[in-house]
């Protein structure tokens, strides 16, 4: 593409039904920041659409774990979500809510077009109805095992285990998650978006056109999609939450949330718009635009698929890049909020931003970090130590160390102002720096419209070291001496600090994308205004004027303390006790008792319960199939247990009773509807009843005689 007309950035639109973590800011929301700040400092015409998805089946699933309304959701976590966005300097220009009536009115003006030009098929289907619930189940509230992964908990949309996009129809022996039981088939008629008909054009566009310039995983996983045979995928859905299906006979019925949310990247852009006096039509229109998506890996197949077939037929522009990030892990296992391993950005904020009057340093920090690690090509790992380490010894040894030494030395050697430069004195020192200078500016820019921003924030470091070598080979200080006998020395010291100087100002430049209020502060130590760091600034070697008066040095990056992090590390162990406490009690075992201490005390009797309270278990006969040790956790064995309509993964605190080969075949009785859980990063989907004997001995509960897996226990 020649030099593009106007930009259109998206970051995937957050579901407004909890905080988000800094996983999320890692995959979508600070690469896309990066790149838009960087084409603002190219003064380019862009826009950056954010926003609340308010829609889909996640916002009134969280109001009945919260107790409260749908609405009462995406009231809560709207304003929380912005500005954690914001306290990061994540800069949309809009980040708008799909609650909106302008979201309604386009999300239906789509469907109507698409509709009325015969690009939707109608088809009665049976679909699945929870009987006792009175209500037919919406994806997400279907529960099954991945036909592709044979994960027992993928969901009626999506498994997120091996992020296949699935249908309910797919999922091995489904169940309701409202109210536990195998749902019903009911006929309901939908609407579907033939995908099937549009291969030939995704094969194109996808992999002839950009199978190059994509990033090779997402055009892999695009290619599998198509090569598996694209089907009809249905838009409307039985659900009270959401958009209505703008069309005759469609009571009760509303837009698939993955319809109505990617258009809310076109609904923003007519707010932003009409806010400032814009546009919307040329960047969702005009050829000229290049738009780009930022998302996660699981919002591939919706962001390169779906939604294009969309755009196509509703006479947009096609994105012109999807950078999607792979995940980022947490002290060695996947983040996840509802788990409690993970951190929210939210907390983040209390813990460090908040804490520094508005500097905005700790933010960066995180933004420095996580760029450091952006999971750009593989899954990436987040480790407090890592934080620290990256901080001291990078940004805060090298980085902000530079621009220190260079602002002290020149408050100590040339009296507080950019001293001149002599080019009569230039050596190739000074010469090799220059040039670092100037080169710098073109790797960053190929990297940053590569969306490769780890190597390109990792050259800015880089520039910065090498202004740490060129220091130290001149040290100025050391001329000082000469001054008395060497009439020269003074020049000297003027060409170093000069230099160090405008280095400072193309590192304020540089690093502005990445740690923008870094900049800012250096912005302010050069008494210079926000236009220094137009991008076109970026590898001149006349960004301050000679003689000018420059501030004192402001410390850019105080220590962190590792009493701070031991302070993260604690929060972090005090979720895994909370986890490994549960998974003694699903596991059934009391931890294995020490050899001199056999006889187990009477365990205290428990509070009396009502049959309804027991009547909550379901209790089943199973097949144990397969056993296996757990690495590294010597309880523990992981079994596959066969419980007559599948077979579920347990992970049982029995491997000190029993060898692995003794078990097979045994029958035993499983608490089928246990919350599952993960133990040694192993989801345990279900608990064995065991009992102890006075030895600690714990045997197996089962029948007297053999019967059928499954068989209902109570
Ligand atoms: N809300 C899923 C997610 O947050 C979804 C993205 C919508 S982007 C149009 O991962
Ligand atoms: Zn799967």
């Amino acid at each position: 593409m020649n030099q593009p007309k106007r930009y259109l950035i998206t970051a995937a639109l957050p579901y407004a039904n909890g905080l988000k973590h800094i996983g999320h800011l890692a995959g979508a929301y600070l690469p896309a920041d990066i790149y838009v700040r960087y084409l603002r400092a190219q003064q380019r015409d862009v826009v950056f659409i954010c926003g609340s998805d308010e829609h889909g089946t996640a916002i009134p699933i969280q109001a009945m774990k919260e107790g409260t309304t749908a609405q009462a959701i995406i009231d809560k976590y709207h304003p929380i979500i912005k500005q954690n966005f914001d306290d990061l300097g994540i800069s949309f220009d809009i980040y708008h809510r799909t609650s909106a009536p302008i979201h309604h009115e386009t999300a239906q003006e789509f469907f109507k077009v698409l509709h009325q030009n015969g690009d939707l098929e109608t088809k009665e289907t049976e679909q699945y109805y929870d009987e006792q619930a009175k209500t037919f189940l919406a994806d997400r509230y279907i529960k099954g095992t991945c036909p592709n992964c044979a994960n027992p908990n993928a969901y009626g949309d999506q498994c997120e285990k091996c992020g296949t996009s699935l249908s309910p129809d797919e999922l091995i022996n489904p169940i309701s998650t409202l109210s536990g039981n195998a749902p019903v088939k009911k006929a309901t008629t939908h609407w579907y978006l033939p995908l099937n008909r549009h291969e030939d054009f995704l094969r194109e566009w996808i992999i002839k056109e950009h199978g190059n310039d994509w990033r090779a995983s997402v055009v892999g996983q695009c290619k599998s999609w198509i090569d598996g045979g694209l089907q009809p995928r249905a838009v409307t859905r039985d659900l009270d939450w959401g958009i209505k299906v703008p069309v005759e006979g469609a009571d009760g019925k509303v837009l698939y949330v993955w319809f109505d949310a990617p258009i809310g990247y076109i609904s923003a852009t007519k707010q932003w718009a009409l806010d400032n006096g814009k546009n919307w039509e040329p960047y969702w229109n005009d050829k000229e635009t290049k738009l780009v998506h930022f998302i996660g890996k699981d919002n591939i197949v919706f962001h390169c698929i779906i939604f294009p077939v969309m755009l196509k037929l509703h006479g947009n522009i096609l994105p012109d890049n999807v950078p999607a990030n792979e995940f980022m892990n947490l002290e060695g296992d996947k983040m996840s909020t509802s788990r409690g391993w993970s951190i929210e950005m939210d907390d983040y904020i209390n813990d460090w931003v908040k804490k520094e009057n508005g500097g905005g340093q700790m933010a960066d920090a995180l933004r420095y970090y996580l760029t450091t690690i952006a999971p750009e090509t593989k899954d990436s790992e987040f480790t407090w130590k890592g934080f620290k380490t990256a901080y001291t010894s990078e940004l805060s040894d090298i980085f902000g160390n530079f621009v220190n030494r260079a602002f002290v030395l020149m408050h100590k050697l040339c009296g507080g102002k950019v001293p001149p430069f002599h080019n009569d004195l230039v050596d190739d020192k000074d010469k090799e720096l220059m040039e670092d200078i100037k080169a710098t500016k073109e790797k960053v820019e190929t990297l940053i419209e590569q969306y490769k921003f780890r190597d390109a924030q990792n050259e800015v470091i880089d520039l910065a070291r090498k202004g740490n070598k060129y220091l130290q080979e001149k040290a100025p200080w050391a001329k000082v001496k000469e001054l008395a006998e060497n009439p020269e020395a003074q020049k000297l010291i003027d060409n170093s600090l000069h230099l160090s100087l405008q280095l400072t100002a193309n590192l304020a430049v540089f690093i502005n994308p990445f740690l923008p209020f870094t900049a800012q502060k250096m912005l302010h130590m050069m008494k210079v205004v926000d236009k220094m760091l137009q991008w076109e600034n970026a590898g001149s070697l006349k960004l301050l004027s000679v003689g000018y008066t420059l501030r004192a040095p402001e410390i850019l990056f105080r220590k962190i303390e590792d009493s701070e992090i031991a302070a993260q590390t604690d929060k972090l162990k005090v979720v895994l006790e909370k986890q490994q406490a549960a998974t003694a009690a699903t596991s059934a075992t009391a931890p294995a008792q020490p050899a001199e201490k056999a006889a187990k005390p009477e365990a205290a009797p428990k509070a009396e319960i009502q049959y309804d309270d027991f009547a909550k278990l379901e209790l089943k006969t199973g097949t144990i199939v397969s056993a296996e040790k757990v690495e590294k956790a010597d309880k523990l064995l992981k079994l596959s247990v066969d419980l007559g309509t599948g077979t579920r993964t347990i992970v049982s605190g029995i491997a000190m009773h029993y060898q692995p080969d003794q078990i097979i075949g045994k029958q035993v009785v499983v608490v089928a509807n246990l919350a599952p859980r993960k133990m040694r990063g192993i989801e345990s989907q279900g608990m064995i009843l065991m009992a102890e004997d006075a030895n600690g001995k714990l045997h197996f509960v089962n029948p007297e005689e053999k019967i059928n897996p499954g068989a209902g226990v109570s």
